[in-house]
């Protein structure tokens, strides 16, 4: 048996054709089934559809035995007990810091908030800058129209949502994409079929972007 872990949306929507060049295809559709366990083609893979930041927890502690993680969901759990072999190069973001378009200089310490706590606090130590960081679990660009923060730490694609809210991109922390993770019990006590999975990925992945 092999449990894939994977988030509803655009991390499933864009994973779905490289498992398919994998040979692994879902007989049930995740939008529409309300099952979150969904048989494949083939009898001994199975699709846990799972939140998204909850994927890096399943795998770690082995509950799947793979999944699919922003390497910004990644970057914030830690990382520890996965493996990272395959850059699947979907679902591509960058994780930024964005400010109010009109912002004044501020005075004393900058008030931050994301739900990227973990990132945003060991990026600021690094630049040696004192910032004050608020968790939140959604919706981060009402933050400074409302006074709560003077800046975000969120995941820009087009930045279409920033512009709609008068903020704008400010500082780049990480390029982001999606990546494939491995328990490392899994890695060991399965590896004739994980590595067969690694390989077929790689390929298809590869496959994408030679066509380009
Ligand atoms: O939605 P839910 O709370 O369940 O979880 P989630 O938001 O983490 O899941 P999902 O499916 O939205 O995102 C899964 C992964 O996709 C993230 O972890 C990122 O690695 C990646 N990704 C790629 C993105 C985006 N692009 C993206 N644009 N995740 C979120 N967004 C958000 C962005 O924050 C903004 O609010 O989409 C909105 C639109 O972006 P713009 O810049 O195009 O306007
Ligand atoms: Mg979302």
């Amino acid at each position: 048996m092999l449990k894939i872990a994977l988030s509803k949306g655009r991390i499933f929507n864009e994973t779905l054709p490289l498992l398919a060049q994998a040979g692994i295809e879902p007989i049930e559709d995740p939008e529409t089934s309300r099952k979150l366990i969904l048989n494949t083609n083939q009898e001994e893979v199975k699709l846990v559809v799972i939140r998204a930041t909850d994927v890096p927890t399943y795998v770690e502690y082995g509950a799947t035995d793979v999944g699919v993680a922003g390497k910004d969901v990644l970057l914030e759990h830690g990382g520890e007990g996965l493996y990272e072999p395959v850059d699947l190069q979907i679902a591509r973001c960058r994780l930024m810091v964005a400010a109010p378009i009109h912002a004044l200089p501020s005075r004393g310490r900058l008030r931050i908030a994301t739900k990227y706590i973990n990132t945003t606090q060991r990026y600021y130590a690094e630049k040696g800058e004192q910032v004050e960081v608020i968790k939140l679990y959604g919706s981060m660009e009402l933050a400074p129209l409302v006074g709560l923060a003077d800046q975000i730490v969120d995941v820009v694609d087009t930045g279409n949502t920033l512009r709609a809210n008068g903020l704008q991109a400010i500082e780049l922390i990480a390029e982001i994409s999606s990546r494939l993770i491995v328990n490392k019990a899994t890695m060991k006590m399965k590896s004739k079929q994980i590595n067969q999975l690694i390989q077929q990925l790689q390929l298809a992945v590869n496959k994408t972007h030679e066509k380009r």
